[in-house]
């Protein structure tokens, strides 16, 4: 059989998602996640506009043809609008074959090695008493890891930390619809770096060991501050200091790792394997933060993954709610069925997503399972989906105390 139609959708269910959808000449439907934060409607005009006519007639069963095809082929390889495009097209050729197999998609990746996905749950809180309510909420719900980010003094606002309120939700959404430009925020990372090492000391207090605990610096320290970031929290035993430096400076591991044996995850902005092998080869990471989406897709993080493995390092993929539940399933088929499997990050979607988005994920007791329905196991309902017009959001922008644009 071959690919006959080719659409792209955009819908707004809250936030924004693109979602590739591939329907073959005998009816198959396959879908794929496009979804780049604040950068949609790129990613939607490259797939829409350069990719849809090449794949009209192709033999859906060539998945890592095609893949090649739209990686080599347009000769600029590369860049997180091009691997994001051919991570949709790759997604629903695998969910195209999965279906094509009657079954879930790990089943094809080679079953599953192990019975659940550990997930982590986001708690944030402006201060330490909700922080602690967030946590203590999670650890309810049966959580065994959290990724915790708090304010920081003399700060507003800053990256990772819900405004929420109590009560409602303890993790935060990335991107802000502020109208045609982002929105602003303030840093400082040495009222930072004085701050976070106590809150570390309370938790591991208040909390006791067995918790996981996952941090993310959000690539704002140099790679010096980071070091001794790293070093001085080493007694509250994290699970990963995540994007502790800005992540194009792969060398600059170097130097954290000289100093500490706090465990390192970085990659969330990466979309090749490429970016990531000096710190493989030099073991500079413990854990490969890409996401399916981002990173050219189930092919592309699978070799990414084998290749970490032989160095001894896991997965840890990225699932924060700008990945669509296409993503996140694709996601947790990688995790369920590969060895080197770490954490995998879990940031539900709201009510309105899940309309749009049917999935067939189950949650118990803090970690999660894909399902077993063929493919990737998610539908999409079109007519819930043109309900939620395309909205702009951003991610906001970063700024030192004194103006200056600082790393985000
Ligand atoms: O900043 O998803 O670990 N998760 C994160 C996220 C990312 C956003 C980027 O779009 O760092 O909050
Ligand atoms: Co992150």
């Amino acid at each position: 059989m071959t690919i006959e139609i080719v659409d792209v959708n955009i819908t707004s269910p809250g936030r924004n998602f693109v979602t590739l959808k591939i329907t073959t000449s005998d009816g198959i439907v396959g879908l794929g996640d496009a979804t780049l934060n604040g950068r949609e409607l790129a990613v939607a005009s490259y797939l829409s506009d350069h990719v849809a006519s090449m794949l009209i007639g192709r033999d859906e069963d060539r998945i890592e043809d095609t893949w090649q095809y739209l990686y080599r082929g347009p000769y600029w390889r590369r860049g997180p609008v091009t691997m994001a495009a051919i991570a949709a097209v790759d997604m629903a050729l695998w969910d195209i074959k999965a279906k094509k197999a009657g079954m879930p998609l790990y089943q094809l990746l080679g079953g599953a090695s192990r019975e659940g996905v550990r997930v982590y749950a986001h708690a944030s809180g402006t201060d330490y008493a909700a922080l602690k309510n967030a946590i203590t909420g999670y650890e309810e719900l049966g959580y065994t890891a959290v990724r915790v980010q708090t304010g920081v003094p003399g700060l507003g606002q800053i990256y990772g930390v819900s405004n929420a309120g109590p009560g409602v939700r303890y993790d935060y959404e990335p991107a802000k619809r502020s109208g045609d430009r982002p929105s602003e925020e303030t840093w400082d990372t040495r009222n930072y770096l004085t701050h976070m090492p106590g809150v570390f000391s309370q938790i591991r207090e208040d909390f006791g060991t067995d918790l996981r605990i996952l941090h993310d610096g959000h690539h704002r320290m140099s790679p010096i501050e980071a070091a001794r970031f790293a070093k001085d929290i080493e007694p509250y035993d994290l699970f990963w200091l995540e994007d502790c430096t800005p992540g194009e400076d792969q060398t600059a591991l170097r130097l954290v790792r000289q100093h500490s044996t706090t465990p390192l995850a970085i990659g969330e902005v990466f979309n090749s394997v490429f970016d990531y092998q000096t710190l493989i080869t030099e073991r500079l990471i413990d854990y490969v933060r890409s996401a399916v989406t981002h990173t050219g897709g189930i092919t592309a993080m699978k070799k990414l993954l084998d290749f970490a493995a032989i160095y001894g390092i896991k997965s840890g993929i990225h699932g924060p709610t700008d990945i669509s539940p296409v993503g996140m399933a694709a996601a947790l088929h990688l995790d369920l069925a590969i060895h080197n499997f770490g954490i995998q990050e879990y940031m539900p979607h709201n009510e309105q997503t899940l309309e749009v988005f049917q999935t067939s994920f189950t949650f118990d007791k803090g970690f999660l399972h894909p399902g077993d329905k063929p493919g990737l196991g998610v539908d999409l309902d079109e007519d819930a989906a043109a309900g939620h017009e395309y909205t702009k959001a951003y991610l906001p922008v970063n700024r030192l105390l004194d103006g200056t644009v600082h790393d985000w």
